[in-house]
C-alpha cells in the first residue's frame, strides 16, 4: 500500500514562516509516514503551486517563492484549491493577517485543519471563536494555536488540560509579552542602570520579538489579544480585546504616525517619560514591568504597569521571557508555572510545527 499522504498548504514567509519551513523541511525528511507534501506557499505578493496539487521542492523554498511570478490565490479559490486535491490538508497560517483569520471558518467548514501562531482569529470578536470552533466539529478539521499565546511553551496545551481535567482555574497572571518583557528586563534590570527606552525597543524590533509594526506591542494589544484568549479558554466569554482595561506606552502625540518606522525614529523625544516612571519605581525599591492578568471569578481581566519588589520572580526574568502562573483549586497557593522564551522566530515556530505533528495524529 502507498504510503498515507498529507498535505501542507503556508501562507507567510516571514520571521516565523521561514524558521517553520525549516523545521517542516526536517520534519518531512525524518518521517515517512505520513507523507508530507508542500502543495501550495504564498507570501503577501507571491505564489508557488501546481494546479494538479504535485509536491514543492522545501529545498530552498523561500528563494523559488522570491523568484516566482505567480500572485497569492484568492481565499475563496484557496479554499477550492486545497479541499479539491483529495488528501487530507493542513493549512499553516504564518501571518497576522485579520482577512485570512476571518476565514477559517471556511477552510476548517471544508476539512481543512489549521494551525497557526495568529493571533487575530482567537482573540477577534467571539462570533468568530464560536465559529471556528463549531466549524471545526462539523466537518473534523482541527484547529491549533499553541504559539499565539508564549510561542512554543506549552501555555494554552496546559491550560485545555486543566480545565479538561475538571480542575478550576482562579486565576492566571503574567507576562505575556516578549518583547515587553526584554524591554523592561534591559531597560529597568534588577542590577544596574538600564540602557536608554527608544533604543531598547529598536533592537527588540531588530531582534525579531516585536510584531510587523512595535507599536501593536507597545499599545498592550498584544498581551491583550493573549489575555483574551487565555480567558474564553477558561470559560469567560470576552467580547474583544478592548472589552477590557489596557494600558498603553505610546506617547499620545505618535499614536496616529504613518509607519512603525517612522514611529522608532520619532520615539527618542519621549524617553523621558519612561525613565520617570523607572525612576518612581526605583524610590520605592521596586522596578516596573508590563504584566497581564485574569481573574476568572470575578470575570476580570487586565493589562498595564505594576512595580515588583526585586525579588519578584517577576522582576527577575530574563532577556525576551514570559512567566505565567495558573493558580488553580488543585493546585493551591502554590501556582503552576510556565517559564522561557515568550518571542523569536524559533521558538514560536517550534509551537506551530508541534500543533502540525498533533494534527497529523488525529487526521
Ligand atoms: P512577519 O515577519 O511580518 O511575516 C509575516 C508574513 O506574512 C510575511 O511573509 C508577509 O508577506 C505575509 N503576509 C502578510 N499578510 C499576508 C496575506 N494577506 N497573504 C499572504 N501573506 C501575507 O511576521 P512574523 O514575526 O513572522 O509573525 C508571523 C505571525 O506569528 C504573526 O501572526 C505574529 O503575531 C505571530 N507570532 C509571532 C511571534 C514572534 O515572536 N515573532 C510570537 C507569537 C506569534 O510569541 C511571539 C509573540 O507573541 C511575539 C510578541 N510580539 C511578543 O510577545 O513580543
Amino acid at each position: 500500500a502507498s504510503a498515507r499522504q498529507v498535505n501542507i498548504a503556508v501562507i507567510g514567509a516571514g520571521g516565523v514562516g521561514k524558521c517553520f519551513l525549516s523545521q517542516l523541511e526536517q520534519l518531512a525528511a525524518r518521517r515517512a509516514s505520513p507523507k508530507l507534501v508542500l502543495t501550495y506557499i504564498c507570501s503577501s505578493k507571491k505564489a508557488l503551486y501546481n494546479t494538479d496539487h504535485l509536491a514543492i521542492d522545501l529545498d530552498n523554498v523561500t528563494s523559488t517563492l522570491a523568484a516566482s511570478t505567480a500572485a497569492p490565490l484568492p481565499l475563496p479559490k484557496l479554499v477550492e484549491f486545497l479541499s479539491s486535491s483529495g488528501s487530507k490538508t493542513v493549512l499553516v497560517d504564518n501571518t497576522s493577517s485579520e482577512d485570512i483569520a476571518a476565514a477559517y471558518p471556511k477552510f476548517l467548514g471544508q476539512g481543512i485543519s489549521i494551525v497557526t501562531p495568529n493571533k487575530k482569529a482567537f482573540s477577534g470578536s467571539f462570533k468568530l471563536w464560536q465559529d471556528i470552533f463549531s466549524a471545526a466539529e462539523q466537518s473534523g478539521a482541527k484547529v491549533y494555536h499553541e504559539s499565539s499565546v508564549g510561542a512554543g511553551l506549552p501555555v494554552i496545551s496546559t491550560l485545555k488540560d486543566l480545565v479538561d481535567t475538571g480542575d478550576e482555574v482562579t486565576k492566571i497572571e503574567g507576562v505575556f509579552s516578549g518583547t515587553m518583557s526584554f524591554l523592561f528586563n534591559s531597560f529597568a534590570p534588577t542590577s544596574g542602570s538600564g540602557g536608554q527606552w527608544s533604543a531598547e525597543v529598536k533592537k527588540a524590533k531588530e531582534l525579531g520579538y516585536t510584531e510587523p509594526d512595535p507599536r501593536d506591542d507597545l499599545n498592550g494589544l498584544d498581551v491583550a489579544r493573549k489575555l483574551t484568549i487565555l480567558a474564553r479558554l477558561a470559560g469567560l466569554e470576552i467580547e474583544s480585546p478592548t472589552s477590557f482595561p489596557v494600558q498603553s506606552l505610546i506617547p499620545k502625540e505618535l499614536e496616529s504616525v504613518a509607519s512603525g518606522d517612522e514611529f522608532l525614529e520619532k520615539l527618542p523625544a519621549f524617553d523621558a517619560q519612561m525613565e520617570e516612571t523607572k525612576a518612581a519605581a526605583e524610590k520605592e525599591g521596586k522596578v516596573v514591568r508590563f504584566v497581564g492578568s485574569i481573574d476568572v471569578a470575578a470575570k476580570q481581566v487586565k493589562v498595564g504597569l505594576e512595580k515588583f519588589d526585586l525579588a519578584h520572580p517577576i522582576a527577575a526574568l530574563k532577556g525576551s521571557d514570559n512567566i505565567i502562573s495558573f493558580y488553580t483549586k488543585r493546585y493551591g497557593s502554590n501556582p503552576l508555572i510556565i517559564q522561557g522564551a515568550g518571542a523569536g522566530g524559533d521558538v514560536t515556530a517550534m509551537g506551530v510545527t508541534s500543533d502540525l505533528l498533533k494534527v497529523l495524529s488525529q487526521i
